[in-house]
């Protein structure tokens, strides 16, 4: 018999956390016991789970007592003061913020890539990394597999419920104020702590996340750092430019990849056709490609677009999209649960 699990969601109000929740119940996830928490702001009101009403309660550390797995996705320092606090109690915590994505001693987790790096959490913590990383390494895994892979160059269409419910509202707000002739309002994007915000309703933003000095921001930063870890690949050269755009949900990503290996279009098809978690929507006499609107609400990483660099055999463009509140959060957080379960380390 399965093992059944008392299993706490810190930010379940949030959009990835009502994700968590669904998915939980759509993926039957073997559940004893159920906490929900999110801030003091939220404690006391009801919330909806499988069909029954719970209470919220405030993530505070005592909360974690008897709880086998807490799933976080509060933010970076929600995790920071809370996930030490659960794994303390015996809790398996999976992280969904970038706060211990790059610590040593924390596995950064794709379960379709790396899902060995489980057998080893020092911490009990283990790290969900960006959605745009996410659905990145799952389709260029199977293909570095074959091929080797040498260089990633990717420019990102990432969607805004990746920066939480106010900026999937302030969309359909702004959308709202155009239809009416009104003044849009901006107050969310590119981020909240910024001095000045811009309108994403017919508009595209190249800024997702603050600067870094460098001149990248810390979202493209995630993806060159996560990669590299995730593929276990330091000396890979991997370059990102990250672009939040008018779409609700699904983050969409071009990307140019050279291997080490010459390979065909056909090749990489018969690669990706049957690679764990990828459906490959590719075949442009009937223009099938991957499209955000139609990957919302599905499980599975979508590529298409492949084709050959004119000027390099070895190198390779392709079209990549994922619902980012799935594979790129809720989903492969529960994955990794689930991989764990089935490999009896939790
Ligand atoms: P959101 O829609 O704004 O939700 C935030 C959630 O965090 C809410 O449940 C909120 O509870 C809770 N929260 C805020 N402050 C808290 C506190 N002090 N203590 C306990 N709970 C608190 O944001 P979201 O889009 O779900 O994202 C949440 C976090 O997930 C992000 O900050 C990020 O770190 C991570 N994330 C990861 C990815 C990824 O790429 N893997 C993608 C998106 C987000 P209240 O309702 O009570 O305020
Ligand atoms: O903007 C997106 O599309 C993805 C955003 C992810 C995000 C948003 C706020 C904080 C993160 C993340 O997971 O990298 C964080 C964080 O740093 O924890």
């Amino acid at each position: 018999m399965t093992k059944q699990l008392t299993v706490a969601v810190v930010g379940a109000t949030g959009a990835v956390g009502s994700k968590m929740l669904e998915n939980l119940v759509k993926r039957k996830f073997p559940i004893k016991h159920i906490k929900f928490l999110a801030s003091a702001r939220s404690a006391g009101k009801q919330i909806d789970f499988s069909g029954q009403t719970y209470t919220i309660e405030e993530a505070t550390p005592e909360a974690f007592e008897g709880v086998d797995l807490a799933l976080f996705s509060a933010g970076g320092s929600v995790s920071e003061a809370l996930a030490p606090e659960a794994a303390k109690r015996g809790a398996v915590v999976i992280d969904n913020t970038s706060h211990f994505r790059m610590d040593p001693e924390v596995p950064l987790v794709v379960p379709e890539v790396n899902r060995h790096a489980l057998k080893d959490i020092p911490k009990g913590i283990i790290a969900n990394p960006n959605c745009s990383t996410i659905q990145m390494v799952a389709a260029l895994q199977p293909i570095r597999e074959k091929f080797g892979l040498t260089k990633v160059i990717v420019s990102t269409y990432q969607a805004v419920s990746g920066s939480g419910i106010a900026a999937i509202d302030e969309l359909k707000a702004q959308s709202a104020q155009w239809e009416a002739g009104k003044n849009v309002e901006a107050t969310i994007l590119p981020t909240k702590a910024d001095k000045k915000h811009y309108p994403i309703a017919r508009n595209v933003i190249p800024q997702i996340d603050k600067f870094t000095e460098n001149g990248y921001t810390y979202e493209e930063m995630k993806m060159i750092n996560e990669t590299k870890k995730i593929m276990e690949m330091p000396a890979l050269h991997v370059a990102a430019t990250c672009v939040r755009v008018p779409v609700v949900s699904g983050h969409s990503e071009s990307v140019y990849i050279e291997l080490e290996q010459e390979a065909t279009v056909q090749e990489i098809f018969n690669v990706l056709k049957n690679a764990p978690g990828i459906v490959l929507q590719d075949d442009i006499s009937n223009q099938v490609y991957p499209m955000p609107i139609y990957a919302e609400g599905e499980e599975p990483t979508f590529v298409g677009r492949i084709r050959q660099d004119l000027d390099n055999k070895k190198g390779f463009h392709m079209w990549i999209v994922a619902d980012n509140l799935l594979k790129g959060a809720a989903l492969n957080s529960i994955q990794i649960a689930e991989a764990m379960l089935e490999d009896n380390l939790l």
